[in-house]
């Protein structure tokens, strides 16, 4: 869950997992950049990626930017497929996801942090994964 309690929390305690790419691509072209220059799409399987995801969203608040969040046959993924989604870790606009015309097979995250559901084809900004994420541990 998106909240500013946990972006404060982000901003001290977290390294930099996500980066912010403001280089305008089509969902698809998008994973293919985060692939070749980072890790891949932005893909969240925690409440404590989702906590960076945010800070990096309040950080760099801009517009809606594509994750790593796609369909395959229905069914909502992360590009990287490591885990399962996690629907206590994902927060829709209001009256989103709406799969407006049935076309709507990728989401992208929006400046509050809240996500929705889009055309693939539209080209958006993105958020990258660059690294495994470390916790810091506390002595
Ligand atoms: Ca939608």
């Amino acid at each position: 869950v998106l909240n500013r309690n946990l972006l404060l929390t982000g901003k001290n305690s977290f390294q930099y997992k996500f980066k912010y790419v403001k280089n305008n691509k089509n969902w698809h072209d998008a994973q293919k950049y985060c692939r070749s220059n980072y890790v891949d799409l932005a893909t969240i399987t925690d409440d404590t990626e989702n906590t960076h995801l945010a800070y990096e969203i309040e950080r760099e608040y801009d517009s809606e930017a594509w994750i790593g969040l796609s369909k395959k046959q229905g069914l909502w993924q992360w590009s990287d497929q490591t885990s399962a989604v996690s629907w206590s870790s994902i927060t829709w606009q209001s009256g989103q996801p709406d799969n407006v015309n049935g076309n709507e097979e990728c989401a992208c995250a929006g400046t509050e942090g809240q996500m929705a559901d889009d055309t693939c084809s539209t080209s958006r900004a993105f958020y990258s994964t660059t690294t495994v994420f470390q916790p810091r541990h506390k002595p």
